[in-house]
């Protein structure tokens, strides 16, 4: 077994957990305690068995300890008497904090990031997510390997003389760690020019990129809206790559919608940062709709992730779309209304109930033609002598007649912008519901 493997091996969690976390003095208890919950599921996902929470108000976690010594204790009673083989702490830990625990407590210790990044690798399907994952594995392994290896000596009998040539087998990963960490990268690189190119063959048609909090029900919309058949579940992360498929917008306009890896509270920076290839598609779309579960308790707090991590990915110059998902979870429909008050930009579906999915279209619609040149005119027949000027300045997508006149859906350039305003600003429609 090479070291790499032996460290992976290290950090695969056993079947009996315990989550640990440190709430803020003073601060919401009772949303501290939902958003706790959130690591019971990440556990789960990640197959560990959560027998019991634990959670300590302080102003701020320890730094050698994270919780505190009385704390420590009555988690290490209840670890030993219930055969507890896993400890997961809700934050990222610094190695000190990892080292100390496990000392104390005398049973492996996993930090939120280790817990996600575990997840991660269980899911990566494609060479490109494997290779992100793994980057960012890597990276977060770097300054932990001490412990590693404290637990490796420990595993293998270790005892006197071990820190000798411990220290040194140290240094020999570290140095292992490190070239693969390049090597992957130039990998990625690789990946990533190939999907640019990929990229830049469409770049005439409008792409709109489905980002959002995992478990919110993007892939579903995915499915909704383009029919694809696309990998749903009721799982954090159930998808880590990117899909895209076509469909048309009511126009008739051909256009392109790409699902992708969701985001979560306290998310490990490496990954966001090992993830941009995957994210590319995102960040190179020309509309983000930002995927909602308003079913869930605090969405509210799920908004903020999304809108930082957006900001952390430099997805912030682009038109964005809320799309609220699960309406059908609401327990009064009327609970809508309210919601809709408060978001009045924002749009409110049932993705796995196809309601309000053509409300939705019509909304893509709008913001194509906001942000593409793109009009609707209606010109009437006494209004012909214009036509000749209208077939000059625009490039007609349809045209519908009537008793009294001609609709026109159509493209305008940049340059011809201002001179076709100037004539047919008074035959602009806005929108046909
Ligand atoms: N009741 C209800 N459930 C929904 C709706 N949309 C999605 N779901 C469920 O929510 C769960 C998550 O859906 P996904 O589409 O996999 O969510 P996602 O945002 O792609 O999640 P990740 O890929 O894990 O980030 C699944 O169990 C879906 O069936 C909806 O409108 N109503
Ligand atoms: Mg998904």
């Amino acid at each position: 077994m090479s070291i790499e493997e032996k460290l992976i091996d290290v950090a695969k969690k056993p079947e009996r957990a315990i989550t640990i976390a440190v709430f803020k003095k003073g601060g919401d208890r009772e949303m501290s305690y939902e958003l706790f919950n959130e690591l019971e599921l990440l556990a789960e996902t990640a197959g560990a068995n959560v027998v019991e929470t634990f959670h300590q108000e302080l102003s701020r976690p320890l730094g050698a300890t994270y919780i505190g010594k009385g704390k420590l204790s009555e988690v290490k009673d209840f670890a030993k008497e219930n055969k507890i083989a896993l400890a997961i702490f809700d934050d990222e830990l610094s190695p000190v904090q990892i080292r100390n625990l496990e000392k104390e407590l005398e049973i492996k210790v996993l930090d939120r990031s280790g817990l996600i990044l575990d997840i991660f690798a269980q899911r990566a399907q494609t060479r490109e997510a494997k290779t992100q994952v793994e980057l960012a594995q890597m990276q977060y392994l770097m300054p932990r390997l001490t412990r590693m290896w404290t637990h490796l000596s420990k595993q293998y009998g270790g005892g006197i003389g071990t820190r000798g040539p411990g220290e040194t087998q140290i240094e020999v990963d570290r140095r292992l760690i490190r070239t693969r960490i390049e090597r992957l990268k130039d990998k990625l690189k690789v990946i990533e020019t190939q999907s640019d190119q990929k990229r830049k063959s469409r770049s005439n048609v409008p792409t709109f990129a489905l980002v959002g909090y995992t478990n919110a029900g993007k892939s579903t919309l995915m499915k909704a809206i383009t029919e694809a058949e696309v990998y749903i579940e009721n799982k954090l992360f159930a998808t880590l790559d990117t899909t895209t498929r076509k469909f048309s917008l009511p126009s008739g306009q051909e256009a392109i919608l790409s699902d992708t890896v969701g985001f979560i509270r306290k998310i490990p920076s490496h990954l966001v940062a090992s993830f941009r290839s995957t994210l590319a598609e995102a960040r190179e779309s020309d509309f983000i709709i930002h995927v909602v579960d308003i079913s869930h308790k605090y969405f509210a707090e799920h908004i903020k992730t999304v809108d930082e991590t957006l900001a952390k990915l430099k997805i912030t110059d682009k038109p964005i779309l809320q799309v609220f998902n699960k309406i059908d979870l609401l327990d009064e429909l009327e609970m809508v209304k309210v919601y809709q008050d408060q978001y009045p930009d924002s749009i409110f579906v049932s993705a796995s109930k196809n309601m309000n999915i053509e409300t939705l279209l019509n909304k893509f619609q709008e913001l194509y033609d906001r942000n593409s040149n793109n009009f609707r005119i209606f010109l009437p027949y006494e209004q012909a002598s214009l036509i000749q000027k209208l077939f000059a300045l625009t490039e007609i997508v349809e045209q519908k007649d009537d008793e009294t006149g001609s609709f026109y859906y159509l493209k305008v350039q940049d340059e011809n912008l201002f001179h076709f305003k100037n004539i047919f600003e008074p035959f602009i429609v806005e929108d046909e519901k």
